[in-house]
């Protein structure tokens, strides 16, 4: 009977990293029944950052970047073989499980995660993260103008006026309203990412009588990332 597992021979190519993308399932909703603050709530990012980092710990990532309800996974180390099915649902059913964990609160109904996985060369992967970094700053001036938007208008109304508008236009209604989306904090801006840093340690060495500085990494959850370019990839040594 195996020979009915049509799929499970499916792989990623060899030697090639791999980005695996994971989205919330029907968070609009799931945000609406948890009562998450609009646009951004606090304790879900906390959430979520919680979430990365035990995928982050799990599948030895090189590099997680998250925003609103997306994560991207940069791995290195090609999990299962390879085998794309075992991937997906492993990562997919990982990330849902530690959301729940860490969120702890009372589901209307058991949060969902799809996932894609990217083969991705060195020379894309600054492009990849920007790509996404973008989407984040579009997702913070659409959420800002539509959350403003409906403290004034109805939703439908709100709805309306906002698919009329472009980046500027909004970002420009907000700012005409007192509301200065540069000041808003950085994460909301331009997503979180974890990677490793390195820990200066100094001990003392018997031996030589004498101190010794070495270093250790650990994995550091970045709240004030900069707007992504090759220099920052560089110094977490996703890129050479
Ligand atoms: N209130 C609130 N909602 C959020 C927050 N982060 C994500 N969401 C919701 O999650 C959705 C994620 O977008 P998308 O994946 O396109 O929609 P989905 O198909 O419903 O998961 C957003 O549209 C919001 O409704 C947050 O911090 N606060
Ligand atoms: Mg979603």
């Amino acid at each position: 009977m195996k020979e009915f597992e049509v799929y499970s021979s499916l792989k990623v190519p060899k030697n090639s990293k791999i980005i695996i993308r994971l989205d919330g399932r029907s968070f609009h909703k799931l945000a609406k029944d948890l009562n998450l603050v609009k646009p951004y709530d606090d304790n879900f990012y906390d959430v979520m950052s919680k979430v990365c980092h035990d995928l982050f710990e799990e599948f030895s990532a090189e590099f997680v970047y998250c925003f609103s309800d997306e994560i991207s996974l940069l791995l290195n180390n090609v999990p299962f073989e390879g085998r794309v099915e075992k991937i997906n649902s492993v990562i997919a059913s990982f990330t849902a499980s530690s959301f729940v964990m860490h969120y702890g609160g009372e589901f209307k109904k058991p949060p969902a995660f799809d996932s894609r996985i990217i083969p991705i060369s060195d020379e894309d992967i600054l492009g990849y993260f920007k790509w996404r970094q973008d989407e984040s700053w579009r997702n913070c001036v659409n959420s800002h103008g539509i959350s403003f938007l409906k403290s004034k208008y109805s939703n439908a109304e709100a709805n309306d006026k906002i698919n009329g508008m472009n980046l500027s236009d909004i970002h420009e209604l907000l700012f005409e309203n007192g509301i200065n989306l540069n000041d808003v904090e950085t994460y909301k801006k331009r997503g979180i990412a974890i990677y490793r840093k390195n820990k200066k340690i100094v001990g003392f060495n018997k031996k030589e009588n004498k101190n010794q500085t070495s270093y250790r990494s650990f994995i550091y959850i970045d709240w004030e990332l900069p707007i992504f370019n090759e220099k920052f990839f560089k110094e977490v040594k996703v890129i050479e």
